[in-house]
């Protein structure tokens, strides 16, 4: 990685990743998915082989060196994670499986105890099933109102319904800090203060954002933040919770059994102190310092530097895609106000026929709902095309896209 350049050197960055030295069918690998998942470099990949090979051992038990080596590596990536998104301290971070238990966790140990009848949980048109299904489970299960801001035409969330998010019975604001299907970035900061002025607390889903922007916790005011280990370079199986340390000590554990507890006898327990209240049983120790691992890495290229280059290859891939005649562009336009994901269509060829195609030549799109079928629903269409792209994408990957894109058009005779 040459870090002395202020734009990234993509194809040095890519020597980073040992998965772009496969190719399939004799054609390098295109990779137009990280809004799914990001590939991983070999510094995260040496770092969870690290803890196999020389200190594999549980964390927060055992009195010999490996046990110990463990837990302070363990300890050290949530350490690292808090610096990353600036929190006041790693006791506000709990490591999760992803970011659907990180929500589902929310949705158990607070909501339950502190949304009822009448109560109102706001969210918006654009969530990820994620930040949407637990919720609708809390409002079967306590009665609770769900209400959402709508997103106008141009993919962006509808500000004059702002004021919906400040009414009293308001419980909790859920809101993406940034669409994984059309890039939208949200003004978090402004929603999460009008929440806290009727009261009600906030958490924001920063799966798409934390691997791809500088997001800072007490600068949005959040309550509570949600993202993926697997969408930040980091290996899957480890998700993050940022929780206000307040919040937490009142919440309820949400896994209950070994590691989360001080004391126990037959019949009654003491939990143990945040944030391992909440890491009932063994967790995925090497999977968290592998977070940490692509922490480190992200940190060295540095997150200004990554958003603007997303910024300047999602604004090529933009212009690029507006000459090919038939493509219809969903949401943002505008690459400073989005992030580096893009939906489409193009003409009537299904999203699936698309990628089909695409897939021939090496190239890894996304086709679907994306997880937001409410979003489809508002589109009026019931799949779009989806690129993503991350540090190692570049505009020559935006060309294969387009010659891809061309070559779709001449199978369906377009
Ligand atoms: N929130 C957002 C905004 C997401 O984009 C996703 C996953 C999740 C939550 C859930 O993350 P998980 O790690 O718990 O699964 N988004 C996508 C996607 O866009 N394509 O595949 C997964």
């Amino acid at each position: 990685m040459d870090l002395t350049h202020n734009t990234l050197d993509v194809e040095q960055i890519k020597l980073d990743f040992p998965i772009f030295s496969r190719s399939i069918l004799g054609k390098p690998i295109t990779y137009l998915d990280s809004a799914a998942t990001t590939q991983k470099p070999k510094t995260v990949i040496d770092a969870v082989n690290y803890f196999y090979e020389n200190f594999n051992a549980n964390v927060h038990r055992g009195i010999y060196k490996i046990s110990q080596e463990a837990t302070e590596a363990f300890e050290s990536a949530r350490s690292k994670i808090a610096k990353f998104i600036n929190a006041e301290s790693s006791s506000e971070i709990v490591f999760t499986k992803n970011a659907t238990e990180s929500i589902n966790l929310v949705t158990y140990s607070w909501g339950r105890k502190n949304v009822f009848e009448q109560d109102r949980v706001v969210l918006t048109e654009l969530e990820h099933h994620s930040n949407l299904v637990p919720w609708q489970f809390l409002s079967k299960e306590n009665k609770c109102e769900l209400d959402f801001i709508p997103v106008n035409k141009d993919g962006k969330l509808s500000e004059v319904h702002f004021d919906n998010i400040a009414k009293k019975n308001t419980k909790l604001l859920g809101v993406t800090q940034v669409s994984n299907v059309l890039g939208t970035i949200n003004p978090v900061k402004e929603m999460v203060k009008i929440a806290h002025e009727c009261d009600a607390v906030s958490l924001v889903d920063a799966a798409q954002s934390v691997p791809h922007m500088p997001v800072d916790v007490q600068d949005i005011g959040c309550d509570f933040l949600v993202f993926s280990g697997h969408k930040t370079l980091g290996p899957m199986g480890v998700g993050v919770l940022y929780g206000k340390k307040e919040l937490l000590e009142k919440m309820d554990p949400f896994i209950y059994g070994g590691d989360m507890i001080k004391s126990v006898s037959k019949t009654e327990s003491k939990w143990n102190d945040v944030p391992w209240k909440f890491e009932g049983g063994t967790s995925s120790v090497a999977d968290a310092i592998g977070l940490g691992a692509a922490i480190d890495y992200l940190n060295k290229i540095g997150l200004d530097r990554i958003r603007a280059h997303e910024i300047e290859v999602t604004d090529y891939a933009l212009k690029e895609l507006k000459d090919v005649e038939g493509v219809d562009v969903y949401g943002p336009k505008d690459p400073n106000e989005m992030g580096g994901v893009i939906s489409f269509n193009l003409a009537d060829i299904h999203p699936h026929d698309l990628a089909s195609i695409l897939d021939e030549e090496g190239i890894a799109i996304r086709a679907g709902h994306h997880c937001a079928m409410p979003l489809m629903e508002k589109l009026d269409v019931s799949a779009t095309a989806r690129v993503s792209f991350y540090i190692y994408n570049s505009k020559s990957d935006v060309d294969l896209l387009i010659k891809g894109l061309r070559k779709a058009k001449q199978v369906f005779k377009l």
